[in-house]
């Protein structure tokens, strides 16, 4: 492990939009008959309209809406229960040595992405209808999960038990599946096992994914703090090899699959996807090269950059790892991708910074064009706050709509059962 140094997220010290958010606001549960209670969209607007919108808090200009403000839902008992059962399936699984599915090799890749996707290096495009690639019709989104088993397992339930959800939507994980919380395996795990199903899951890199390593000499390790991850791998030397080798090789059939996994998607309603930020101003030349996507020094900022939540601009510091923009510098971007693409990006869905509401819509400069989500339903050991349980945040997007998040308000106490032990 590599302690402390560029590219490492502070410890408790995410960025702060100039207001913060207030709570959100307690649901008035609409029983929608699927397992999940819902708050009709009608409720949103109102609370909009009575001026205190809760959640986009100094959005600067109004009539730039690119992000919707917050819903709450409420679990279902049922849906609690099935959650649950995945959770404890998946935890025995683990325990007994035999929860192994590979991550799929590299020339596994799904057809669903190809049909619906260019690649420009590691950078996903949209494909332009007139190529006679069928629309995007809705995609959803899944934050950060930090080896949070039963935040991974209650974003996929809430989004495939909603009415809109159809099965050709896309779900997609924005990165950082490891580290921080006890159960990193069992997380990969069931993300391997849904990916070898062919569910139509996209995985786009986050930063303590690219950052664990394996070589044959030393083991694992990783080059960012924290990496509980790596340090439980490498605890496994000591056990049995039945539970060594299943973690093992999990961990390394990752590793490749992460390699080669998309860093960022563009959608052309313009929204950008990345677990990070984009590539930073003394890039623009480099974007324009027709193999951006293959530049590392390019597709990097996607991973690690971050977005300054109140500054216009932040000075590009070549060859670093944990870069920051602000909002000037995101359009300077946008404006070159217009220029490269056609069509031009005007919003971000993201991950990568910690927010304890696990959601923050960027007001001030930004004017509500970016939101970030985590799906982590605990806190984190190296968060502020009061230990224990948090809602998971996920996002719904569909072409020229507001991106719309959801707080899924998870029953405390249920949540609080479902804490595993220690993995060791
Ligand atoms: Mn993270």
């Amino acid at each position: 492990m590599i302690p402390d140094g560029p590219g490492v997220e502070p410890a408790g010290t995410t960025p702060r939009p100039d207001v913060g958010l207030s709570p959100p606001p307690s649901p008035v549960p609409h029983d929608s008959g699927d397992g999940v209670t819902t708050k009709p969209a009608s409720e949103l607007c109102s609370t909009e309209q009575s001026g205190s919108r809760p959640a986009a808090a100094d959005q600067g200009d109004s009539t730039t809406n690119h992000v919707d403000p917050i819903s709450t839902h409420t679990f279902a008992p049922g849906a609690l229960t099935r959650v649950r059962d995945r959770c404890e399936r998946r935890r025995s699984a683990t325990k007994g040595g035999n929860d192994f599915c590979p991550f799929p090799t590299v020339t596994a890749k799904p057809s669903w992405i190809d049909q619906q996707f260019d690649w420009q290096g590691r950078v996903l495009v949209e494909k332009d209808q007139q190529s006679g690639a069928k629309p995007l019709g809705c995609a959803w989104f899944i934050g950060d999960v930090h080896g949070d088993l039963v935040g991974l397992l209650a974003a996929l339930e809430f989004i495939r038990s909603q009415k809109e959800y159809r099965d050709h939507d896309i779900i997609v994980l924005l990165g950082d599946l490891i580290d921080d919380l006890a159960e990193s395996h069992e997380v990969l795990a069931e993300v391997s096992e849904r990916l070898q199903r062919d569910e139509r899951l996209l995985v786009i890199a986050g930063n303590h994914d690219v950052a664990l390593e394996y070589c044959d000499e030393r083991g694992f390790g990783a080059s960012v703090d924290p990496s509980d991850f790596s340090r439980y791998l490498q605890q496994l030397w000591e056990c049995e090899e039945s539970i060594r080798e299943v973690s093992h090789r999990l961990a390394r059939s990752f590793i490749e699959y992460i390699a080669n996994a998309p860093v960022a998607l563009f959608l052309r309603d313009g929204t950008i996807v990345a677990h990070g930020g984009v590539p930073h101003t003394d890039m623009t030349q480099k974007v324009l090269q027709e193999n951006w996507g293959e530049l590392p020094e390019v597709w990097s900022d996607f991973i690690w950059a971050r977005l300054h939540p109140r500054a216009k601009r932040r000075i590009a510091v070549t060859g670093t790892r944990s870069r920051e923009l602000g909002a000037a510098d995101f359009h300077a971007f946008t404006e070159v991708m217009g220029t490269k693409l056609g069509f031009k990006p005007t919003r971000m869905i993201r991950g990568h910074d910690h927010i304890d509401e696990r959601f923050e819509i960027y007001g001030g400069p930004w004017k509500g064009a970016v939101l970030t989500i985590n799906s982590m339903s605990w806190k984190l050991p190296r968060e502020i706050g009061v230990d224990g349980p948090r809602d998971p945040c996920v996002a719904q997007w569909r072409p020229n709509e507001p991106i719309q998040p959801y707080v899924i308000k998870l029953d405390r106490a249920w949540r609080a059962g479902l804490q595993p032990g220690s993995l060791a």
